[in-house]
């Protein structure tokens, strides 16, 4: 009776035993995948994506899906915090690492934001996109990444909460100085570190 009602009062679980550690502080324990998106879900079409590195770089780059299908592809194994409180644990993504998009690019400043089809933004410091922390993916657990949840490709930057991995992810602009993107402009944490619970602006 009570794991019904737990149940049916959202979700909000405990973890099952020994994972508890990998909650971060005012989290909750979340076994779906909830879709959470500020306004419509734009429609994109893989024949007219491109996904881009630009702004202040000294080579700007572009590939169509054709092209981003060519690079080398990783799983990323991962847990995920949204700021809204759950954590989904041991999921799984697939696709290609920042490094690699970054790699020809020389960028000149040591922030990026973070552009979607549909005009989302969010800002991340390229110390927070690099050395194997961040990815364009464009697979969920086996299964092409569903349109709710950012396909064709999204960014996963699962450090850090789950509204800096922006969906339907165009490019990124690379910046010399830390602009707020969407929710950061709204009030939400420039970094956002789960675990120290950065979530609003003066936390
Ligand atoms: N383009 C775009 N990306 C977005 C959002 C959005 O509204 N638009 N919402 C963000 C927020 S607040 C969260 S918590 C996650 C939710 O991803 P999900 O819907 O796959 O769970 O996407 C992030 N990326
Ligand atoms: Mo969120």
């Amino acid at each position: 009776m009570s794991d019904f009602f737990s149940r049916g009062f959202g979700g909000r679980r405990r973890p099952p035993e020994g994972m508890e550690d990998r909650i971060p502080p005012g989290q909750y324990y979340e076994r779906g995948f909830p879709v959470l998106t500020a306004g419509p879900t734009p429609t994109v079409d893989t024949g007219a994506w491109t996904f881009r590195v630009d702004g202040i770089v000294g080579a700007p780059q572009s590939w169509s899906w054709e092209e981003f299908r060519q690079l080398p592809f990783e799983d990323v194994p991962c847990d995920i915090h949204c700021v809204t409180k759950w954590s989904k644990l041991d999921t799984s993504f697939r696709g290609v690492s920042v490094d690699t998009l970054l790699e020809g690019a020389e960028p000149l400043g040591e922030f990026a934001m973070a552009y979607s089809f549909g005009g989302y933004t969010t800002n991340l410091a390229l110390e927070d996109l690099t050395d194997g922390k961040a990815w364009v993916v464009t697979e969920h657990e086996g299964e092409t990444l569903p349109e709710e949840h950012g396909g064709p490709a999204r960014l996963l930057v699962p450090h850090l909460y789950f509204w800096k991995s922006a969906k339907w992810v165009a490019g990124l602009r690379v910046m010399d100085s830390n602009e707020p993107g969407f929710w950061e402009s709204n009030g939400y944490h420039a970094h956002g570190d789960p675990w120290r619970e950065e979530r609003y602006w003066n936390d």
